[in-house]
């Protein structure tokens, strides 16, 4: 039998029994580290499936530092953005008819055990009690880096907003959240330095949403937040293209002349760039970085933008590139850019995000996108995408390792394709996400696979990890942003942790079905996709 479990744990073996979690259990810690999982666990299970666990009272549910049986699990590939090389999220769950243990080496294993617990008492849970199966399950992820990268820059969303997207990252064992904090429509982060980025990079968003940006105390919180719950926040600072936003705090960064193509709806494309020639520039990227990666302790990287710098000669955008991995690493950190990074010339320490999939380019339909872009903008276009087919193998070449985010399966700002019950949903399907791309199934979010689909890759040790994306164009709100995450961000985590290279889609969907009870219960919106039986 499977549980209804994402990701799909590596090794599972349930019996005939069941065990009982109702109102009053008990559960124990067996060490002072494992206090505060425990603590959020009874809180999470509380609000998930409305059962009141409770600290201590008796060992119902038994919470342990241990790594018994946790090599019959082959250890994860990857990088971790917190730079840690032996951090094991290997962890073992056993449920009998005398109660239940989770353990591993590590916190951060058995909260992975715990989330686990957690989503198996949610899917069991009526009436206040959950009967659950007897099993036992050993799991441990296929990559280390599983991600969603979120842009806070086309729309501000508050801490609020940002702390809803870490809680579902956290239940589905995500682990870094990678805000891109600055765009051409708003710089989103403070820097006591160059006090302007705030005070008027920050203002205003695409079209007439409201501007913001997080104060110091914010960010620290968020940043917070985030490492109570093992996801490590990484941050982007965007250069040397989309910096329209550092030119009209900073206007004597900008090249003499700014040019921009209005793309409508109150969005357009800068084809500005900063200049790797003038030492204002090099003091301004070091100014931001001073202030920047204090900010971010956990984070062993700092994500440098790097795309689509439309405009710039290829020797000076790779110039600047090959500087601003200099500065990054004089700071003691690592880089990690767009793919578009991999045309200068970098390293094994450099991740390379990979975004623009050979097969979406290759198929893509001219006549319909030049219908919807400027006819400026389809020569630029064009040569960018000529020159992406080259950057995952070039990356490889020098010896970095590729963050997996292709536009085909990982890009959720594309359309939902699946239709929805619910009139409103439709309305929203219809307007939310970049008409470029071709709408997308959630099952097509699982039928593909990391190693497989990306070109060059043989395998999983060329690999960074996976990470999923979420521009925020078309995304103006809370709840659209929420419809657009869900349920796509467990297809994602499936592909990111699940060793299982193909994705049976029936049992997928089935797993899946039994999530919604929690993100009701949590109040998040999700696309009703007419394919799932939804709990
Ligand atoms: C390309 S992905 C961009 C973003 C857009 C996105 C829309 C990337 C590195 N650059 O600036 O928001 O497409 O999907």
């Amino acid at each position: 039998m499977n549980l209804p479990l994402i990701p799909a744990p590596a090794a599972t073996t349930t019996s005939a029994g069941t065990f009982v979690i109702g109102d009053g259990l008990g559960i124990v810690v067996q060490s002072a580290e494992l206090a505060d999982l425990a603590a959020r666990f009874v809180e999470d299970v509380q609000i998930d499936a409305g059962i009141a666990l409770s600290l201590a009272a008796s060992a119902d549910i038994t919470v342990l530092i241990d790594s018994a049986g946790i090599d019959d699990v082959a250890p994860a590939s990857g990088l971790r953005a917190d730079g840690k090389d032996l951090a094991d999220e290997r962890y073992g769950l056993e449920i009998t008819s005398a109660g239940v243990r989770v353990w591993g080496p590590t916190a951060e294993a058995v909260h992975r055990g715990l989330t686990s617990l957690r989503q198996l008492i949610t899917a069991y849970a009526q009436d206040g009690s959950a009967a659950l199966p007897t099993a036992r399950v050993i799991d441990g992820p296929r990559f280390t880096w599983r991600g969603l990268s979120l842009d806070v820059a086309r729309t501000f969303h508050p801490p609020t907003v940002v702390r809803r997207v870490i809680d579902m990252c956290a239940l589905y064992k995500l682990n870094v959240l990678h805000l891109h904090l600055t765009d051409d429509q708003g710089w989103r982060i403070e820097v006591p330095s160059r006090p302007a980025l705030t005070e008027i990079g920050a203002d205003g968003a695409i079209g007439d949403r409201p501007g913001g940006h997080y104060s110091r105390a914010e960010m620290s919180e968020l940043v917070a937040y985030a490492a109570e719950r093992f996801v490590t926040v990484v941050p982007e600072i965007e250069m040397p293209g989309h910096t329209a936003a550092v030119f009209r705090a900073y206007p004597e960064l900008a090249p003499g002349e700014v040019r921009s193509i209005d793309l409508g709806n109150g969005a357009s494309l800068q084809l500005s760039t900063l200049d790797p020639d003038r030492p204002e520039t090099w003091a301004f990227v070091d100014d931001v970085l001073a202030a920047v990666i204090p900010q971010f302790p956990q984070s062993a990287y700092v994500h440098i933008g790097g795309d689509e710098a439309f405009g710039m000669p290829d020797e000076a955008h790779a110039a600047f590139v090959e500087r601003a991995v200099e500065l990054v690493r004089a700071r003691g950190k690592r880089v990690v850019g767009w793919q578009e990074i991999a045309r200068a010339s970098i390293g094994s320490d450099e991740v390379v995000q990979y975004w623009m999939d050979v097969h979406e380019v290759e198929s893509m339909d001219y006549d319909a996108v030049s219908s919807m872009v400027p006819a400026e903008l389809l020569p630029i276009l064009a040569e960018g995408l000529k020159k992406a087919a080259h950057d995952a193998p070039r990356a490889l070449a020098q010896g970095s390792r590729l963050l997996v985010s292709p536009t085909t399966w990982l890009y959720f700002d594309r359309p939902h394709a699946d239709a929805s019950s619910d009139a409103a949903q439709e309305e929203l399907r219809k307007r939310v996400g970049l008409p470029v791309y071709p709408a997308a199934s959630i099952r097509d979010g699982i039928e593909w696979d990391p190693v497989e689909n990306t070109p060059g890759v043989e395998s999983d040790a060329q690999i960074a990890g996976v990470e999923a994306a979420v521009w925020c164009e078309t995304i103006a709100t809370a709840d659209e942003l929420e419809f657009m995450l869900l349920p796509r961000l467990a297809g994602a985590a499936e592909k990111a942790w699940s060793r299982q290279t193909s994705t049976d889609w029936t049992e997928y969907a089935a797993r899946l079905g039994r999530q919604s009870t929690i993100w009701q219960q949590r109040g998040w919106r999700f696309l009703r996709s007419v394919e799932i039986d939804w709990a």
